[in-house]
């Protein structure tokens, strides 16, 4: 039986990963940083029968030694490094903070893996924030960086230290550069989450009106339980590289707002301009989306659009779910998720 190590087992991705390796027989281990709640973030969706086979570690990656420990006793075959802060409005707030956990965070996990388990598959979270101010359209491997956050800042950090250990020691250690991903998991700090959210709340009139910040940014987003598939396939390929894994295709906040609102049979129409720009419901009238500068943030990406072509040849890998599905999928869970809140 194969043995995986999970950092960031309780977020998005994490919840996917754990399932898929579940499902294909591997003994999960999964690393969960302490809270005053003992809570389990999106672990608790998991079924009884798949959490009684998790194997938690408790501790945050910033403690070498721990890491070290853990690296020591586990022995895993493959390592998915998922943990880190991964909000980009809070780094321009946190940047110290965002630094020391993905930077230091990832020095001590592939620093314990060449020291303890040096025979590890070991997968790092990169993100199509490395490219940031893009440089090419659309961005793949090959594509200069030029991050524009303390998060795509501290990224870059994990990224080529993970390429310098590999580069420097022989290690199987790889970088998936992936675009945007989302699902009902996803945290409701997100963009997408916040107004998926949002519109079942509308819909059962528990709040007036969704505000959002850029409207124009436009993303590459797709389905986390695709894309976990990708990262598993990065480490059963015949070597260590770096992979793009995205869409190919580019929508703004303000199109996912008025998908989202599709779903429970409002018509979106837009007036105005930057921060007094507004969306209306068509029907009655009423206004459902406006602008707060409040969630500006000092340095925007504004365009990102991946080129996935390279995982597809070398790792036959592509994305299933079409961004019309992954918005419908993610309005209807929380439309279930409100609904069973109203009944208490
Ligand atoms: P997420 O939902 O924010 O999950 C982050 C995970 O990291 C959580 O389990 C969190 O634990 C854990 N964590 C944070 N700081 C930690 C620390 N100091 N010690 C131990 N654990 C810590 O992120 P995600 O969307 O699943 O993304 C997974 C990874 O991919 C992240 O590295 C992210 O930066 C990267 N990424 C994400 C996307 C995307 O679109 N989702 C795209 C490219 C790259 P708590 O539950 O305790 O907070
Ligand atoms: O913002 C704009 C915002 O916070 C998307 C992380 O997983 O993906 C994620 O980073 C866009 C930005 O994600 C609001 O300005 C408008 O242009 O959902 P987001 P992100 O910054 O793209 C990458 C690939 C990662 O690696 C990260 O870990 O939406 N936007 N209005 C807003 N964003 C938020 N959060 N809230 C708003 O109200």
């Amino acid at each position: 039986m194969k043995k995986a190590l999970i950092t960031g087992i309780t977020g998005q991705d994490g919840y996917y990963l754990t399932k898929l390796l579940l499902k294909k027989g591997y003994e999960v281990h999964g690393i969960v940083r302490r809270n005053s709640q003992n809570s389990i973030g999106n672990l608790r969706y998991l079924s009884e029968e798949e959490r009684e086979q998790i194997t938690l570690h408790w501790g945050d990656i910033t403690d070498n030694l721990f890491i070290d420990n853990v690296m020591k006793t586990v022995q895993p075959d493959e390592v998915y490094h998922l943990a880190a802060q991964s909000f980009v409005g809070f780094s321009f707030e946190n940047p110290k903070f965002t630094y020391d956990v993905n930077i230091g965070g990832t020095l001590n996990m592939v620093n314990a893996v060449k020291e303890y388990s040096p025979s590890s598959r070991f997968y790092f979270a990169a993100t199509s924030e490395l490219y940031g101010k893009v440089q090419e359209v659309p961005q793949r491997e090959t594509t200069p960086f030029y991050p524009r956050s303390p998060y795509g800042v501290s990224k870059l950090a994990g990224f080529w230290t993970v390429k310098n250990y590999r580069e420097s020691y022989d290690l199987f250690m790889s970088n998936g550069i992936l675009f945007n991903h989302e699902s009902p998991m996803r945290g409701p700090e997100f963009v997408t989450r916040k107004i998926t959210l949002a519109v079942a709340r509308i819909y059962y009139n528990l709040q007036d009106c969704l505000e959002l910040g850029n409207l124009n940014a436009k993303r590459d987003w797709g389905f986390a339980g695709d894309y976990v598939y990708g990262m598993w396939k990065m480490l059963q390929h015949s070597k260590p590289d770096d992979f793009v894994l995205a869409t190919n295709e580019t929508h703004t906040v303000r199109e996912f707002a008025e998908e989202a609102f599709k779903v429970v049979g409002i018509d979106i129409e837009w007036e105005g301009e930057g921060v007094n720009e507004i969306g209306r419901d068509a029907n009655s009238g009423k206004i459902l989306v406006k602008v707060n500068p409040k969630y500006f943030r000092p340095c925007e990406v504004d365009l990102l659009i991946g080129d996935y072509s390279k995982a597809k040849r070398e790792l036959g890998w592509e994305p299933k779910t079409k961004f019309k599905d992954l918005v419908k999928m993610m309005v209807e869970a929380d439309l279930e998720r409100v609904a069973n809140g109203l009944k208490g």
